[in-house]
């Protein structure tokens, strides 16, 4: 593959619901959306998934278009590219900047497919043919509107129960949740918002039953959640942590989870998500694939990585409907009893819609070799 043309567009989409985590309040989702074209005009498609402020991480779509623009953009037009491993290698002696990085691996991993003739999910190595997803469910007003919620989701089929807490909407709110709930998959996801101070509060939550806590402590630690792993029954599930196969590694070593929750752009690429995916196999820790309120594009990147056969347990990749009146795929993700069928055409595997990327598009660049 030799790319010709990258473009950046800026994409803004208002969400159905405003979405609450322990860090803030997402109403609008703005990202950057991908477009890599080679020089047979074959077309790929990635997505940033860093938000508008570093709330989830220290990346910013500014900071995010400043990296793909001054060195990663210029990095892929260098040299042809056999297969999308070298962009990971290209790009490795930039420090972090993940989602940056993952933004443009991705498009070039989808033209790769394409070229190919192959589904992402195939060339990724994956072999399921559907895949099982659960939702995430953010900080309500009052645990009656959760509860309503939580029932219309099950409903609808989805697979397991993800409930955002924080210190105040917890251990009650969980208690209530599991009283009106008593079999359904539950867990809680704390995006951080606890120190080793609030160890008596994250134990009381064992009681419950939960599949998993995700993230109780701060985003980069992996020695005070090996200390808590070690006081509580319910399984830790690692997130913010993990940015690369390294950090997995030295986490599985110290024993800070059990379990993993691999979001591409985080750990910076469809490449290192496999590594780590792999990793975690051999060390018998489930994996399962987060969400960043991603639209159609990324969301399918989640699909494809999903079919890799450690993805044992359902990840956040909800319907587009969940988040959105119009996609930008198509067609939409839909999801039945509980499962995605992952598309079998060639790449990502759904059509972008253009005439509705336009619609959504605050601003774009493109940029030639
Ligand atoms: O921690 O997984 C998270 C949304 C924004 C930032 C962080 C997280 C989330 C979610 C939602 O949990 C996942 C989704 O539905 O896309
Ligand atoms: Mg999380």
């Amino acid at each position: 593959m030799k790319l010709e043309r990258i473009t950046l567009r800026h994409l803004q989409m208002e969400l159905k619901a405003p979405f609450t985590t322990s860090f803030g309040t997402f109403k609008m989702k703005d990202f950057i959306l991908v477009e890599a074209v080679d020089a047979d005009g074959a077309v790929g498609w990635g997505e940033s998934v860093a938000f508008h402020a570093p709330w989830y991480n220290e990346e910013t779509l500014k900071t995010n278009w400043h990296m793909l623009e001054d060195y990663l953009i210029p990095l892929a037009f260098k040299e042809t590219i056999v297969h999308p491993d070298e962009i990971s290698a290209r790009f490795a002696f930039i420090r972090k900047n993940n989602m940056a990085k993952s933004a443009l691996e991705g498009a070039v991993w989808d033209l790769y497919a394409k070229k190919n003739k192959q589904p992402l999910s195939k060339a990724l190595g994956g072999k399921k043919n559907e895949i099982e997803v659960g939702i995430s469910i953010g900080i309500q007003e009052s645990v009656g509107d959760l509860l309503k919620l939580i029932d219309n989701y099950v409903s609808e089929g989805y697979r397991r129960m993800k409930v955002k807490i924080k210190p105040g909407w917890d251990v009650e709110v969980m208690r209530d949740v599991r009283r009106h709930f008593p079999d359904i998959a539950l867990m809680a996801d704390a995006n951080s918002a606890y120190t080793l101070a609030d160890i008596d509060r994250l134990k009381a939550l064992d009681e419950f039953n939960l599949t998993m806590i995700e993230q109780p402590l701060t985003p980069d630690d992996i020695v005070d959640h090996a200390k808590l792993q070690a006081e509580l029954t319910t399984p830790i599930c690692l997130d913010e942590s993990i940015h690369s196969y390294d950090d997995a590694r030295k986490a599985i070593d110290l024993g800070s989870c059990k379990i993993i929750n691999i979001k591409i752009g985080r750990v910076g690429g469809l490449t290192e998500s496999k590594k780590i995916h792999d990793l975690c196999k051999e060390n018998n820790i489930p994996v399962w694939c987060g969400g960043m309120l991603e639209s159609g594009v990324g969301r399918a990147h989640n699909i494809a990585i999903t079919t890799l056969e450690n993805f044992t347990m359902p990840g956040d990749t909800a319907a587009s409907s969940r988040y959105w009146e119009r996609d930008i795929i198509e067609p939409e993700v839909t999801v039945h009893n509980g499962l995605i069928t992952v598309p079998q055409h060639s790449g990502i595997g759904y059509e972008v819609n253009r005439k509705q990327v336009e619609e959504y598009t605050v601003s774009s660049k493109t940029y030639r070799p």
